[in-house]
């Protein structure tokens, strides 16, 4: 029996996305939010540039989160029941009164992060509310149906993904915002086409982004990508399974981390003219 109800599951088939799930209390959004202001304090390069990636590999607070079985039971309704984590990411937006203005630009996840089949799917948990004022994503539904499109490398400092790609001339009007509170998740497929404009708040807009869950049928076809097992048996081994931090900034951890995440910066920017900050 699935836990996520026909309607949730015709909204993922008919427009590539589904939003909003109920996830983490504010209770416990309250205790990562903590998590990131005190590794940020104590440890101010961590998280910034290549940083904001695999933040579950050295924190235990975000390794509950990964394994959190409320959302594997709903990502098990999508790719089955053998799951693996294959990354994380941390999308900060700064309130819009800081110099920077960033922003998402269109693209489809597929286009660079190597995984295939496309048996995989993108779960993006909100740690502060998201919504149209602070810089929430918006999706083009039914594009997860189309191939990937042509996307423009324009190394836009402002733009949060790696070089600042975009796809051109998405008609805003036919996108729909995902109005997310702290706590609740969006899941999107891989294909689908969305981005993110700039947060006009005063205040920081957060999403956790487990970028990707995989079936362990999926392999890595660019680069190499590290995996923890989620829920259920890797049946196809193409993968280097790692263990799980038990305290935060453990040194061998950061080590790890470290060399994950340039793995990782090899596959975001295979054929890059150039490397960007992250
Ligand atoms: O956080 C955002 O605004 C965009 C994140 C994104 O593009 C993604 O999760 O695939």
């Amino acid at each position: 029996m699935s836990t996520l109800t026909s309607k949730q599951l015709k909204q993922y088939n008919e427009d590539g996305y589904i939003a909003p799930i109920d996830i983490l209390s504010l209770e416990k959004i309250k205790k990562i939010r903590e998590e990131i202001e005190y590794i940020e304090k104590k440890w101010p390069d961590e998280l910034i540039g290549l940083g904001r990636n695999n933040v579950h590999y050295i924190s235990p607070v975000f390794d509950k989160v990964v394994h959190n079985s409320k959302i594997l039971d709903v990502v098990e309704d999508i790719i089955g029941p053998n799951i693996l984590v294959g990354g994380t990411t941390l999308f900060i937006k700064e309130s819009g009164k800081s110099y920077i203005k960033p922003f998402v630009g269109w693209h489809q996840d597929a286009k660079y992060i190597g995984f295939e089949p496309h048996n995989w799917v993108t779960a993006w948990l909100a740690i502060t509310d998201a919504n149209e004022e602070n810089g929430g994503m918006r999706m083009w539904p039914g594009t997860h149906k189309e191939k990937i499109k042509k996307h423009k490398d324009t190394f836009d400092k402002d733009n949060l993904l790696t070089r600042g790609q975009t796809i051109e001339n998405v008609p805003i009007n036919e996108t729909v915002s995902i109005v997310l509170k702290a706590g609740q998740l969006s899941l999107h497929h891989p294909l689908v086409v969305h981005g993110s404009s700039v947060n006009k708040s005063n205040s920081r807009r957060i999403g956790f982004v487990i970028q990707s869950y995989i079936g362990t049928n999926v392999d890595q076809v660019i680069g190499k990508t590290y995996v923890q097992q989620a829920r259920g048996k890797d049946l196809f081994k193409y993968h280097e399974h790692t263990t799980r931090p038990v305290e935060l900034m453990n040194k061998k951890n950061i080590i790890f981390r470290n060399s994950a995440n340039k793995e990782l910066q090899k596959i975001l920017y295979k054929d890059a003219k150039k490397i960007g900050k992250y």
